[in-house]
């Protein structure tokens, strides 16, 4: 028995209060594509099939090492998770899926959480493993780091530890295992570098060895961080490098957040699906590094570019493409549900605009080397403003047309103040 947390009234009396508007914005949009070709029913049917999935960890406050600010009614366990997550999916109707992070959401009942979620209409996408952190009773420490320490007995914890998440994510109906290690160095000579990472490949091929025939490995890269001078995992060269010594189960996750200041992280893309090894992503923005900024809020141009290569990828599709796409995002300012409904919406607004570029003109721009014609091609399609599409797919499914204006109504934060219990000052993880 499905149990949604916002009323369907109050969606209701607010989506008739703003549908005249929306319908007049839609039908001017709708008028405008038709002199494109483009028929807005058909784009709109794509949107209503777009999702991304929500990251467990992101319905609760992040912070930095120095604070984390916590607010009244924030999430303190999976269940309380999984509540704000259909929230996030019932007003907008673009986050179908939940990333887990474990030990973080470990519970005794794997079937009864899949229960949990299916009743709230949701599902697990990746399950994400932790070897980056010690956890109480934990036998070997990762000071050393983990898939690629030093010490056996601290890979073979990381090995049992991402084998147990496999476990976990079949019970819970997930069928990718997201991979990221915080190992690397801080000081030249520390580590051989060669040598980690051969360790780091002995040690994930006997994860990669565990996964069930219908699941995908996926290594996330990321420059620094924890680890200041060097990383194991990087860069997408060497995540492609592991990726492809693993087998063909394993794939690469680009988070965009986890990339030098001013990559060109659409090209990366692009080389990736030539590899036939685009697994996923995980969305955020980034001023400096890996800030989580809420997904474009900083460079929604960017996110645009990423996924004009997706579209592209999708038309010359290479060995069962087929991304996961995920939030990793950190809310230190703002509600963290309030963050993941607007990013929601920029990410399917971006997908959107790409679906919109006339191809074949952009295509033939390039072949006959007309610069501008090929940069403004696809300038208008990042110029259009599809957000009457967004809202008539929301209506349709459901979900808020004003999303922003029924949460606040519905007053939900406050009353899970009253019934949650209080989480505690401190430095935030994430
Ligand atoms: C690391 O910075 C990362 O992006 C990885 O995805 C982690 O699992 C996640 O953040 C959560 O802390
Ligand atoms: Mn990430
Ligand atoms: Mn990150």
């Amino acid at each position: 028995m499905t149990q949604l947390p916002i009323s369907a009234d109050l969606i209701a009396e607010h989506n008739a209060n703003s549908r005249d508007a929306l319908a007049e914005d839609y039908a001017a949009l709708g008028r405008k594509l038709e002199r494109r070709g483009i028929a807005i029913d058909a784009l709109k049917d794509k949107v209503k099939a777009f999702g991304v999935a929500v990251p467990s960890w992101g319905a609760g406050r992040g912070g930095t090492r120095f604070a984390k600010f916590p607010i009244a009614g924030e999430p303190t366990n999976i269940h309380e998770k999984l509540e704000d997550c259909a929230v996030i999916h019932q007003l907008g109707q673009s986050t179908p899926a939940v990333s887990p992070h474990f030990p973080w959401d470990c519970v005794e009942d794997y079937a009864a959480l899949k229960d949990e979620a299916e009743a709230y209409n949701l599902v697990f996408d990746a399950v994400n493993s932790n070897t980056f952190q010690d956890q109480p009773g934990q036998a070997q420490t990762y000071a050393t780091g983990s898939l690629s320490s030093t010490v056996p007995e601290t890979r073979q914890q990381a090995i049992d530890h991402n084998i147990e998440c496999i476990e976990i994510g079949r019970k819970i109906g997930s069928k990718r295992l997201t991979v990221w290690v915080g190992d690397g160095t801080n000081f030249p000579g520390q580590q051989d570098l060669g040598r980690s990472f051969d360790r780091y490949i002995e040690a994930a091929s006997q994860v990669y060895g565990a996964l069930p025939d219908d699941w995908q490995m996926m290594l996330e890269h990321k420059m620094f961080e924890p680890a200041f001078y060097s990383s194991v995992i990087s860069d997408w060269g060497s995540s492609l490098m592991a990726a492809q010594e693993l087998g063909e189960k394993c794939k690469c996750l680009v988070d965009l957040g986890h990339h030098a200041p001013n990559v060109n992280i659409e090209q990366i893309v692009a080389r990736l699906h030539h590899a036939g090894k685009l697994g996923g992503f995980h969305f955020n923005d980034s001023k400096y590094g890996d800030d989580d900024l809420d997904s474009g809020s900083i460079n929604p141009h960017q996110l645009f570019l990423v996924f004009n290569e997706l579209i592209e990828a999708q038309a010359n599709p290479r060995d069962g493409f087929d991304p996961s796409y995920m939030i990793d995002q950190s809310h230190n300012v703002t509600d963290p549900i309030e963050s993941m409904l607007s990013s929601a919406e920029t990410i399917a607004g971006c997908y959107a605009r790409a679906v919109l570029v006339d191809r074949e003109a952009l295509h033939a721009a390039q072949n006959d080397n007309d610069v501008m014609l090929a940069f403004r091609t696809l300038r208008s399609a990042y110029e259009t403003d599809v957000t009457p599409i967004l809202a008539q797919a929301r209506d349709e499914l459901g979900g808020a047309i004003d999303w922003l204006g029924v949460y606040r109504t519905s007053q939900y934060r406050d009353r899970k103040a009253q019934e949650r219990k209080a989480v505690g000052l401190g430095a935030g993880i994430v």
